[in-house]
């Protein structure tokens, strides 16, 4: 039995389901063969591990045709295509979400029960693949998938770490970090390509040669060659016409290397190098939003880098030999942030010490092929590297950024600001300063062809507040492309009730044409479809309230508000503003058994980097208030405070669609887009936020009447923070801020332990409160008064979940990847023979 069935053809881009005619006899034929075949095992003794792995198989039967059928076509059309590079792909779960774009999710789910076996126990079965710490990972899942989706040629760069982000346990109400093993037995998903290996040079030093015409040329004597080995992962586009690639590279040791420690009867030293090698793709660096300045990642970032460039040029030349002309047709390198910028001097080092290119050519090529996407202002995150370092691991490049750096001062800066040292010492690559460093942010502006920030605003300040000089010199450089979130897993795939209802009041093709959920605007007042979409909202919820019992024993009413903040936790996200407004609720109701207010349950899901201790501080001030609040009869279940274990992206995938309100509180001007937002607004959330990232534009489209702002705006930040800042103003001026803050010092939340949360108000008042959290207290607190009252008109409340489900339209990927398309990239889709 096989599920491979033919296809009609249509276009590139998918629109219609119904290509691959499986019936559910055949799928679970296929199963069942593969649980033989491929597991070597049986019905009678299979563990559901097991079934889950032959239902992968079973869908890959279709997706591996497709990922050949797709390299075929697009290496016959000599198709130009995006290679996203990216130090991490946030992927989560596969099966559910392939099943969904072969549009066999009913087929397997019946398939499964006739197997007398239940389709979502065996999702579940499915380890998150977590290469990624949070929005910058999920955003490169989420463009992979409407690159694929819309057809076009597309490669994302990255590395096949061993452990992704850690496993979060919560003992006691602190964060424990446990290794996170995705794959240790192995994983159905990838194909391992050892006909692709690439070998990558390190350390060494750099030799000066006179050729006989007296030209300079340079060699690279390394000390160290560590091997790539690529792992293919498919991406299936909706409809799965175009299948296309995620490559992850994974470090070996090099064989070639080893041999003469080895021979030389070093057996124990060419293993301690084998360790060593296999260190770099190890494990995923956990800071979201902040720099390390390690020599490991450093590693990480050259090693996958020269690794991609390497496989690109490969692919080229096995088009157009050594023909470098068509080169920038043919290829356009999107990084990711500045992690990966230092693919710049290592295109630069092949094309001027290997391809024996002209200096101003290989620039002139550099500067079309790549494109700077910058996902922050926090100054805490943009990427530096001492020239020491920098030296020791990577000599040539060192060279190759002096001389684009002497270059770029003389040709661009000079003309533009005549001897204006400061304005040169500030655009500079290399900072000078008792420490010289290399500014990956200045290199990546300089060497690309566009730059873009990830919504508006944050564009916005980017021009004006990062790189003004930049955009001085070249004003069409930097522009915006706004987030976007896939539909096909943020909505289609894990809210089916919510799913089925829109195909049946819109079309059935919304996940690709998502603008035309706006149609639902129409059955906003309609009191009968209020009453279904209300409905899916408390079915969610009930389902929700089973996961919160059986993760944390905590019983929760799907009858309540529910109040949800997901992201990493990180001091700008101000997760300690949800928290002291609980507080004061708490206190509200101790005061008042009859204050008035809905029923509230508050829902938090983060990761905190190991090494930040503030953020840990706060996740153990969420659990102990939690503790104390939840076990408190006197509010009699009014309040309730659910801190959720191992926030992760299939954790999110069963929150999401229970939301009620969504927290997006950042101080303005610091959160630069942020996507969590799209995701539950999308599921019918309201938010509560700042005029902050895309929250103006989640307003703009729903209507400010559909969303609840508070807080100051980036311009009222500036405001006050040159005015000098104080927040004992606020804690004098507000008696309840007050007497919620000095609650830390005591032992209410804590017993036996007085002022053990004590470091959050310190925090607050003594070091300065960066982010304006008691500034923003106020505004904070009447919003939330505004929710409730909204929450107690029933279809006041439906009528606004349904608009934003409405509006959201313009924060979908596709969008998203079709500005990349237009703006920047230049593509055009390709149809994928049958
Ligand atoms: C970020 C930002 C988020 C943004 C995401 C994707 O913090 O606001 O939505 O990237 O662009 N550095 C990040 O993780």
């Amino acid at each position: 039995a096989s599920a491979k069935t033919s296809r009609k053809k249509t276009s590139a881009v998918s629109d219609d389901l119904k290509q691959f005619e499986v019936t559910t006899e055949e799928f679970k034929d296929c199963v069942v063969k593969h649980l033989h075949v491929t597991l070597g095992t049986d019905e009678n003794k299979a563990s559901k591990k097991a079934w889950w792995n032959a239902t992968c198989a079973a869908v890959n039967e279709i997706v591996f045709e497709r990922v050949t059928k797709t390299q075929k076509t697009h290496y016959q059309k000599d198709t130009r295509a995006v290679h996203y590079f990216s130090l991490e792909f946030l992927m989560g779960r596969f099966l559910k979400n392939n099943l969904t774009s072969v549009g066999l999710t009913d087929i397997a789910k019946q398939a499964l029960e006739q197997l007398d076996l239940d389709f979502n126990e065996i999702c579940e079965e499915e380890p998150d693949m977590a290469l990624g710490n949070g929005g910058l990972g999920r955003l490169a899942a989420c463009f992979v998938d409407s690159l694929a989706t819309l057809g076009y040629p597309a490669i994302g760069y990255g590395i096949h770490y061993e452990h992704g982000l850690f496993t979060q346990e919560i003992q006691h109400g602190r964060q424990l970090e446990r290794p996170d093993s995705w794959r240790e037995y192995g994983n159905p998903w990838e194909i391992c390509r050892p006909e692709s290996i690439q070998e990558i040079p390190l350390y060494g030093y750099v030799e000066t040669k006179y050729d006989e015409g007296g030209h300079i040329h340079k060699e690279w004597h390394p000390g160290r060659i560590i091997k790539g080995v690529p792992w293919d992962i498919p991406v299936v586009g909706y409809g799965a016409k175009t299948v296309n690639i995620l490559r992850l590279w994974e470090s070996r040791a090099s064989d070639f290397f080893n041999w003469d420690v080895f021979n030389a009867g070093g057996y124990l030293d060419a293993q301690v190098e084998n360790v060593q090698a296999e260190t770099i793709s190890k494990v995923l660096y956990p800071n979201d939003n902040t720099e390390a300045g390690k020599e490991l990642r450093l590693i990480q970032q050259y090693f996958f880098c020269a690794c991609s460039i390497k496989d690109i040029i490969r692919r080229y030349k096995r088009a157009h030999g050594n023909d470098w002309s068509k080169f920038t047709d043919q290829v356009v390198i999107q990084l990711n942030d500045t992690h990966p910028a230092v693919a710049i001097p290592e295109l630069m080092r092949i094309l001027v010490d290997r391809a024996e290119m002209h200096w101003d050519d290989a620039w002139a090529i550099c500067q079309n092929v790549f494109a700077y996407t910058n996902h922050t202002l926090l100054p805490e995150a943009l990427e530096k590297w001492s020239v020491r370092l920098f030296e020791k691991v990577l000599p040539r490049h060192l060279e190759i950024i002096y001389e684009i750096n002497s270059r770029f001062l003389e040709d661009v800066v000079e003309p533009a600001f005549p001897d204006n040292d400061e304005v040169k010492r500030k655009l500079s690559i290399i900072e000078e300063g008792h420490e010289k460093m290399v500014r990956m942010g200045n290199l990546s502006v300089i060497a690309s062809f566009k730059v873009n920030g990830v919504a508006e605003i944050h564009s916005q300040l980017v021009k004006s507040d990062l790189f003004p000089e930049f955009n001085q010199i070249w004003p069409d450089k930097l522009t915006n492309v706004t987030n976007g979130v896939t539909p096909r897993r943020w909505l289609k795939s894990c809210n089916p009730a919510l799913s089925k209802l829109i195909s049946e009041y819109v079309d059935d093709d919304w996940p690709v044409h998502l603008d035309k959920l706006q149609k639902l605007n129409d059955f906003a007042d309609d009191s009968k479809f209020q009453k279904v979409f209300m409905q899916i909202k408390h079915d969610n919820k009930v389902e929700l309230a089973k996961v919160i019992k059986s993760l944390t024993n905590i019983e929760v009413d799907p009858t309540a508000l529910f109040d949800i903040q997901i992201k990493r936790l990180h001091e700008y996200k101000r997760q300690q503003l949800n928290l002291i407004h609980i507080m004061a609720l708490y206190r509200r109701l101790l005061q008042n058994p009859d204050y008035d207010m809905p029923k509230r349950v508050f829902i938090f899901g983060a990761k905190a980097a190991p090494g930040y201790y503030m953020a840990k501080e706060i996740i153990y001030a969420i659990n102990k208030v939690a503790d104390r609040v939840n076990n408190d009869a006197r509010i009699k279940d009014k309040l309730k405070v659910v801190f959720l274990p191992n926030y992760r992206v299939s954790l999110a995938e069963k929150m999401i669609p229970a939301a009620d309100v969504s927290e997006q509180i950042s101080l303005a001007g610091k959160e630069a887009s942020g996507t969590g937002n799209m995701k539950l607004a999308l599921n019918g959330a309201v938010t509560i936020g700042t005029l902050d990232g895309a929250n103006i534009e989640i307003a703009e489209e729903a209507g400010e009447d559909n969303v609840v702002i508070f807080g100051l705006t980036v311009e009222e930040v500036k405001a006050k923070k040159a005015a000098g800042y104080n927040p004992w103003d606020y804690y004098y001026a507000n008696e309840e801020l007050k007497a919620v803050l000095d609650w830390f010092d005591t032992d209410y939340f804590t017993p036996g332990k007085p002022g053990e949360l004590a470091e959050i108000k310190r925090s607050l008042l003594d070091y300065g409160d960066t982010y304006l959290t008691l500034a923003d207290y106020a505004s904070y607190s009447d919003a939330h008064k505004k929710i409730d009252r909204l929450y107690q008109d029933k279809p006041t409340w439906a009528r606004m979940a349904i608009i934003n489900t409405a509006t959201m339209g313009k924060f979908n990927s596709d969008r998203s990847i079709q500005d990349y398309v237009n703006n920047i990239w230049k593509l055009t889709p390709c149809f994928i023979e049958e």
